[in-house]
């Protein structure tokens, strides 16, 4: 099976002035898409290795199905969270939720925003629901794979690759971060949650 890059859903210049069209364009187009091809190409050499008993071959293309399959799965996530219609405050369950966590919007908000700055180098800031621990956990993700919490199922992730900023924000990666609440598709949040939470 070949994974494929889904087309946005909405258009490159939808997000301005937050996130501008040129920077959906390469992140999306090229960037995700390297992320794709990287994947199936992955896939494809592990199967070789593993028909050649090859294993010491195997684990360099485990370390790259778990990079570019990871870099895949967030950046489907990562579009799907966005939207020209974004911001505000989630209601229903998880803003009850996110409140009982966390004690409030706000302090949810700050420890979210902290936690995404404090990335060290290229990563992503996480709002995630723990399926095991039936709790709503903020994590970070060191390149797309690194820090992985077992069971942890993401609901917002924001990136924080340079990539995904710089054009627009260069080095000020907290002005990025800032802008980004503006655009977060909280229904779209919602709805993961309501597919894994227990409540
Ligand atoms: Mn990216």
């Amino acid at each position: 099976m070949e994974y494929k890059l889904a087309p946005l859903p909405y258009a490159y210049e939808a997000l301005e002035p937050h996130i501008d069209a040129q920077t959906m364009h390469l992140h999306h187009d090229i960037h995700h898409l390297g992320y794709v091809n990287g994947l199936n190409n992955a896939l494809q050499k592990l199967e070789q290795a593993r028909q050649a008993n090859d294993f010491a071959l195997a684990k360099h293309w485990e370390r790259e199905v778990a990079f570019h399959g990871s870099g895949h799965v967030l950046h489907e996530i990562f579009w799907t969270i966005m939207s020209p219609n974004g911001g505000g405050e989630p209601s229903g369950a998880l803003g009850t939720a996110i409140k009982e966590t966390f004690g409030s919007f706000d302090q949810f908000k700050n420890h979210l925003t902290a936690a995404t700055n404090q990335v060290e180098g290229s990563g992503w800031g996480i709002l995630a629901y723990n399926l095991q621990l039936g709790a709503l956990q903020i994590l970070q993700a060191e390149k797309h794979q690194d820090l992985t919490v077992w069971g942890a199922y993401p609901l917002l992730v924001i990136d924080v690759w340079e990539h995904a900023y710089y054009l627009k924000y260069q080095n000020k990666r907290p002005d990025y971060v800032k802008a980004f609440f503006n655009v977060i598709n909280w229904n779209e949040v919602a709805s993961r949650y309501a597919k894994v939470s227990k409540g």
